[in-house]
């Protein structure tokens, strides 16, 4: 059965980018594969994080991810932390990547150039990322375009660690959704919709209320010449509202466009269409948030199941390197 592993960082509020690009597709795919699913809490901590908002983020994330549809039974779903060799692995990741190639990655180069301090683990977090996929033999990784990059790295290294160590590691490919794989800042569509980036109106939370969403859309950045139809190049925010709203509502941006003539209207439209996708999704999430014990009851059981797989593939590595047995 095909393996699919992809995780998620508690750094703030999970947002319709995540859901469109993302998590939407990690629901569907349980059916027709076995899934694990991972809140990655150690990548957050590659900037300075606040200890309890941290835990309550983590804890309300795999929530989240239980009430848009990720099913405890039929997936692994379990925090990263909980599970010590995704760190193991990362070490052997560090010394298959090459200084180079982990200073070409866009991410870091876009965020240390914006923070103030920059730490050893953003530079290295997507060995991180490469361990946290390799050690489940990987099939698929479901993410958004933002991620290709470090699916691409993921794929070399696996496949420079079995070039020099023997067949190990099961080499990954990313899957992307055609619709909704980059939502843009509602108020910089030059950017991606971010849960770490300081622009409140820019993102849509999954938990915002209808009000909230309905505010956020109309504030929405357009142009000028007030046409609407789907050209990323020239009309980014534009273009940007009908991507939602066709992936919303299951059509392409262009077909979205139809019968839309004012952006007014565009807007009130989109807002409808993602108050609609979310209300079923923040009713469950309420119910779960209610009961904070039976979610760490079932993120201790998927944490079992993983180690159980992770401890195996991180076993054969070991072996291949050369490491001595215990
Ligand atoms: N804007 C987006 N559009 C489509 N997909 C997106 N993803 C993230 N943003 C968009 C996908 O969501 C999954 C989780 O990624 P993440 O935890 O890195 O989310 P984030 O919102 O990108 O969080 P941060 O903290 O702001 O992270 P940075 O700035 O590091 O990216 C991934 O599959 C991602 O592709």
């Amino acid at each position: 059965m095909t393996r699919v592993f992809s995780g998620i960082k508690p750094s703030g509020s999970v947002h319709l980018g995540n859901y469109l690009g993302a998590l939407r597709n990690w629901a569907a795919m349980q059916d027709g594969a076995d899934t694990v699913y991972c809140v990655v809490d150690l990548h957050a901590l590659t900037v300075p994080q606040d200890p309890a908002e941290l835990r309550a983020s983590t804890l309300s994330l795999a929530q989240m991810l239980i009430a848009i549809g990720i099913d405890p039974e039929r997936s692994t779903l379990f925090i990263q932390s909980h599970v010590s060799e995704h760190t193991e692995c990362a070490w052997l990741m560090e010394c298959t990547a090459s200084f180079g190639e982990l200073r070409r990655m866009t991410q870091f180069k876009d965020k240390s150039e914006k923070a103030k301090f920059v730490s050893g683990g953003l530079f290295t977090y997507p060995a991180l990322q490469a361990s946290d996929i390799i050690l489940y033999d990987t099939d698929q990784v479901p993410v958004g375009e933002d991620q290709r990059q470090h699916i691409e790295l993921t794929r070399d290294l696996a496949e420079r660690f079995n070039n020099r160590y023997g067949q190990t590691f099961v080499v990954p490919e990313a899957v992307v959704p055609a619709a909704g794989a980059r939502v843009m800042d509602l108020q910089n569509p030059e950017n991606k919709m971010s849960k770490s980036e300081d622009s409140p109106q820019g993102s849509v939370s999954l938990l915002d209320d209808p009000a909230a969403i309905e505010k956020k859309f109309k504030r929405a950045v357009t142009d000028s010449d007030n046409e609407v139809h789907y050209d990323p190049a020239t009309k980014p925010g534009v273009s940007n509202l009908l991507s939602i709203l066709g992936a919303a509502t299951g059509q392409s941006p262009t077909e979205a466009a139809t019968g839309i003539e004012r952006y007014g209207d565009l807007k009130v439209a989109t807002a409808q269409a993602v108050i609609e996708l979310l209300r079923p999704v923040q009713a469950r999430y309420h119910e779960l948030a209610a009961d904070p014990a039976e979610t760490s009851r079932l993120l201790a059981v998927g944490a079992d199941k993983a180690r159980t797989i992770a401890r195996a593939t991180l076993d054969r590595a070991h072996q291949n390197l050369g490491l001595l047995a215990p």
